[in-house]
């Protein structure tokens, strides 16, 4: 389109160590052509959506230029990767801005292994133009020592929403994820939403177009394939809060891994879930020829651009949708299936998530055990000793799904759905409306660290907390 100057996205891996970035990432206003008729401007990484594919080696040291053109602070936050908090791209942690009109130089070693993206990590409060709610962010592969399985080509697909506006309350699919209420949760949401029934809904951000790839169905090329191949997606949803759904028809999913992280159990299921900011790995036999849609289950949301076309080699036509069965996600089923417990934890943390609605001029108020993330304070939570093992209990006194992000760490997946499993690592998992989880993980890489709700209006309005090493 030739808005926005490109900036050279320097690809040479040549360890021109200090002198030449192996990448670099311009942060600027510019167009995405979602449609002809449907051309959002919005923050971009490099003058399009999403940003480039950066591919990483699992241990070989990459620098990055980030060169910020807008009027504000920005931070680029590598998300999923086990890098130092002064890198790792989140105020809270203390990584520095990249100034207005600035660059700022990173550098780390990529680990672990697998699919990871990069993102902004600025607050966007009510303003719909910033963070996550702009066009800032783009996939990372960090190519493994070991192969991930035999397939015969990879294809990344970003999904993402555009052009968001305020509502009073709104709607989440809830009926998707395994696992039952519980009643105590559903009791004290009850008694928090009678203390708040004067007011009217908080706020809650809907969208109106929807993409992937950055195009909206059937405006962008199909995914073109070939009766009997094995194509590897990779799969990241870079909403600012919605969930996504995936399916397409006469195929299922073999899930390989999770959030990059390879899952014990690789299994087949008809329909993909990601909260935001989740990632899945899976292989699609192509068995079933035809002109298929690869899309949302909702049909509001994938009439309004949420898929992408398959294209079978010789087949031609409108492409067809099936609106597939009844299926609940659980990622238990990924799970080890020898049912050998994790190891216990030398300490247990129990959290509460709370909504006191409308409470901040309008918008819902989040809290974590009765207190509500303080930017001025950044009060630590809690302190964690390196080379411990940490068991994080969370129970959620809402309605609405938490997509619970950890900074710097994989975490085991210990309870689901009211049973117990293990062996599934992950960056982020779904917390369901008056439901349980619990997770584990190692406090193995010292400074202090984020954990969050990845939808940018409950982080940005209290869903926040902070680690620190002690
Ligand atoms: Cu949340």
């Amino acid at each position: 389109m030739g808005i926005t100057p490109f900036s050279r996205i320097g690809a040479q891996n040549a360890p021109a160590a200090g002198i030449n970035p192996d990448y670099t990432l311009q942060i600027g206003n510019g167009l995405i052509e979602l449609s002809p008729e449907h051309i959002v401007s919005t923050t971009l990484y490099n003058g399009q959506f999403p940003g480039p594919l950066l591919r990483f080696k699992e241990g070989r040291r990459v620098t990055v230029d980030i060169r910020n053109d807008t009027d504000t602070p920005e931070l680029v936050h590598w998300h999923g990767q086990m890098i130092p908090s002064e890198v790792d791209g989140a105020a809270e942690e203390g990584t520095p801005f990249v100034p207005a009109h600035g660059t700022r130089r990173v550098s780390f070693v990529p680990k672990p292994a697998g699919f990871r993206f990069y993102h902004t990590h600025v607050i966007a409060g009510g303003d719909l133009s910033r963070g996550t709610y702009s066009g800032q962010a783009g996939p990372v592969y960090i190519d493994p020592k070991n192969d991930p399985g035999t397939y015969d080509r990879e294809v990344f697909l970003v999904m993402k929403e555009f052009e968001p506006t305020f509502s009073r309350g709104g709607d989440m699919a809830m009926d998707f994820l395994a696992g039952d209420p519980v009643h105590e949760l559903e009791r004290l949401a009850h008694d928090s939403n009678e203390r708040a029934k004067d007011k009217t809904k908080g706020y809650e951000v809907g969208y109106e177009r929807f993409s992937i790839n950055g195009k909206m169905l059937g405006f962008g090329e199909p995914v073109r394939v070939k009766q009997g191949e094995r194509v590897l997606f990779h799969i990241l949803n870079a909403s600012a809060g919605e969930i996504r759904s995936l399916a397409l028809p006469g195929h299922v999913f073999r899930v390989l891994s999770l959030d990059g992280n390879p899952v014990p159990t690789p299994a087949d299921v008809p329909v993909l879930w990601l909260g935001t900011a989740e990632r899945i790995s899976a292989i699609v036999h192509m068995s079933h020829p035809g002109v298929w849609i690869m899309g949302d289950l909702d049909d509001g949301d994938r009439g309004h651009g949420m898929g992408i076309v398959v294209e079978y080699a010789g087949h031609r036509g409108k492409p067809q949708w099936v609106k597939p069965a009844q299926f609940r996600w659980n990622y238990a089923v990924f799970g080890r299936t020898n049912a050998q417990p994790p190891p216990s934890p030398d300490e247990i943390f129990e959290m509460t998530v709370e909504k006191n609605n409308a409470a901040l001029g309008g918008f819902n108020q989040w809290t974590l055990n009765g207190e509500a993330f303080s930017m001025q304070t950044m009060k630590p939570l809690f302190t964690v000793h390196e080379g411990r093992r940490y068991r994080l209990k969370f129970r959620n006194a809402s309605d609405d799904i938490h997509p619970l992000h950890l900074h710097r760490h994989t975490f085991e997946l210990t309870r689901f759905a009211g049973r117990s499993t293990s062996g599934v690592l992950k960056d982020v998992v779904m917390l369901g409306g008056f439901q349980e989880l619990e997770f584990d993980f190692v406090a193995d890489n010292p400074g202090p660290t984020l954990l969050h709700c990845h939808q940018q209006l409950h982080m940005d309005f209290g869903f926040m907390a902070l680690l620190r090493y002690g």
